[in-house]
């Protein structure tokens, strides 16, 4: 079943499908507005409903196996009441305003649920026609008249995502983002299909997880110990917020550079460098040549995979600074003995292959930054996905092209590093991506997973983040979602997006106007 909203009025019509909405209806002409992004195949008449919200629920089908109780679904439903229907559930709904109309039956169904969607926790192999998706998608089709009332047009919609991965990187450690920020992020997500959520939760200026293992990380590594960290129930919240929308949470500890937060609150585990043969007091990478510093990753890690139930974690390894490593006698003396000469990007890939034994020891995917493909192509296993970041970014057709012929599963970050914006409609960027236009076999192509919006935080914090990400990730959820050939041409989507960003601000997200226009109702 994989149509959505196929109306069927009538009383006595039998429910078909296993979900249904029943609404009260009234019949007239109006325009459909568009779906962001947008599905596979969408046909939209003229034939409109109107929809009454003292008389609209979401309910399940007599033979649904999900029932009331699944509690994904039950949220779900409430959530969507709100947002089709924000004038009603503020108050400030007429209660007399529909006194009139003619009562008719409607039935519309939204999906065939399985009953393991309502426990678990999303994951690769979730299957994204059903749920939240389609609320969604039901939910943009609804619009109001110039007197405030809602219809929705006759729509037929099959819809599937092109891509299986569709994340959103946001960056806890160069500035601390306040969980409503975060809860909000994974809100607007949804609204943009994107489901998951790359957490880059530590970095060098601040440690603000709270590691029930070494409380020492955030009580001296983070901005303050007590204001600026992610508590066990923080982090809890953010992942139960993200499974209520069909979103992954895919934690990242990223080492061993980008590490120098995590050296305050434990000591040996950064390397010390020297200057004229003793040492200067600073600290570089964490130290490979140290067994503590398995012992330490390996605790730390069984910690992080059981706290983030994800099958995925990010082990980062990118941007190593190997001169501190070259400054100390120690690293360079194990060096030595292990045979690697004076090649740094083999001490480098020593360790990322530790790290990765122990997330594979632990049953999880990692995931690695494309740094550690360029420097060792060997410390790949067949569970190991690489990003392609930013350093490429007018290249990586080619970088597609050599690591898919590896073998890797990839997710292609490089052209949407949405913290780099620039004056105009910087959205085409986004949106003209063409992720699987390099040279490389049906089977190469395959290998792509999917996508990345990257927020790094050097100048973001929770009073810009928003409106730097919102529409421009939207413009990159299209990409990841829909079919290209129906979606290469910027001016034909520069009036659904700019409907979309509307939609956005009246549901509260802040997002920026793409360029001069209005919305009909403006963020207040
Ligand atoms: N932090 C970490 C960063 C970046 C990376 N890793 C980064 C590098 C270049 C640009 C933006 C961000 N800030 N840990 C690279 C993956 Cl342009």
């Amino acid at each position: 079943m994989g149509v959505m909203s196929t109306v069927s009025s009538g009383q006595h019509t039998r429910p078909m499908c296993y979900l249904l909405l029943l609404m009260i209806l009234q019949l007239g002409l109006h325009t459909a507005e568009g779906v962001w992004p947008l599905p596979q195949t969408l046909i939209s008449s003229t034939e409109r409903f109107h929809l009454s919200p003292q008389a609209f629920y979401f309910g399940y089908g007599r033979q649904s196996a999900a029932q009331q109780g699944c509690s994904v679904l039950d949220a779900a439903f409430k959530r969507y009441f709100a947002l089709i229907f924000p004038d009603y559930t503020s108050g400030r709904w007429n209660l007399f305003s529909d006194k009139n109309e003619s009562k008719i039956l409607l039935q519309i169904c939204l999906f065939s649920v399985d009953h393991n969607d309502c426990d678990g926790y999303p994951n690769e192999s979730s299957s994204e026609r059903c749920k939240h998706k389609r609320l969604e998608s039901f939910s943009q089709l609804v619009y109001q008249d110039d007197f405030g009332s809602y219809f929705v047009n006759k729509t037929d919609i099959k819809d599937f995502p092109r891509f299986q991965f569709r994340g959103i990187l946001l960056d806890t450690s160069r500035h601390y983002l306040p969980v409503q920020a975060i809860l909000k992020t994974l809100d607007a997500m949804a609204y943009s299909k994107f489901n998951v959520f790359h957490w880059h939760i530590v970095d060098d200026p601040s440690f603000p997880y709270q590691s029930r293992t070494f409380p020492d990380l955030s009580s001296k590594g983070a901005f303050h110990p007590m204001t600026h960290i992610y508590t066990q129930s923080d982090v809890r919240r953010v992942i139960s917020h993200a499974r209520m929308r069909g979103i992954r949470v895919l934690p990242e500890f990223d080492s061993p550079g980008h590490t120098k937060s995590w050296g305050k609150g434990q000591p040996d585990l950064l390397t010390p460098c020297y200057k004229g043969g003793i040492p200067s007091g600073t600290f570089g990478p964490i130290n490979p040549a140290l067994p503590s510093t398995y012992h330490f990753m390996a605790t730390l890690f069984k910690e992080v995979s059981v706290v983030f139930p994800d099958s995925y974690i990010h082990l980062g390894g990118d941007e190593v600074d190997f001169s501190c490593w070259k400054s100390n006698p120690y690293v360079r003396a194990f060096m030595q003995k292990m045979g690697f000469g004076s090649d740094f990007t083999k001490l480098e890939a020593f360790y990322m292959e530790n790290i990765v034994n122990i997330t594979s020891a632990l049953n999880k995917t990692s995931i690695v930054w494309q740094d550690v493909f360029d420097y060792h192509e060997r410390v790949s296993t067949p569970q190991q996905i690489t990003h392609i970041n930013y350093e490429v970014r007018s290249t990586y057709y080619a970088e597609l092209s050599r690591m898919t012929k590896a073998g890797m599963r990839v997710v292609l970050a490089a052209p949407w590093y949405i913290n780099h914006i620039s004056y105009g409609q910087d959205w085409h960027n986004y949106y003209t991506v063409q992720p699987l236009n390099f040279s490389g076999t049906e089977e190469q192509k395959k290998l792509v997973i999917g996508g990345e919006v990257c927020m790094w935080g050097e100048y973001v914090d929770a009073t810009n983040l928003t409106p730097r990400l919102w529409p421009r990730a939207s413009a990159a959820a299209e990409r990841l979602w829909s079919d290209e050939k129906q979606t290469s041409n910027v001016d034909m989507a520069f009036p659904r997006l700019q409907d979309f960003r509307c939609k956005l601000v009246r549901r509260g997200i802040q997002a920026e106007p793409l360029y001069v226009g209005h919305c009909k109702q403006e963020y207040q």
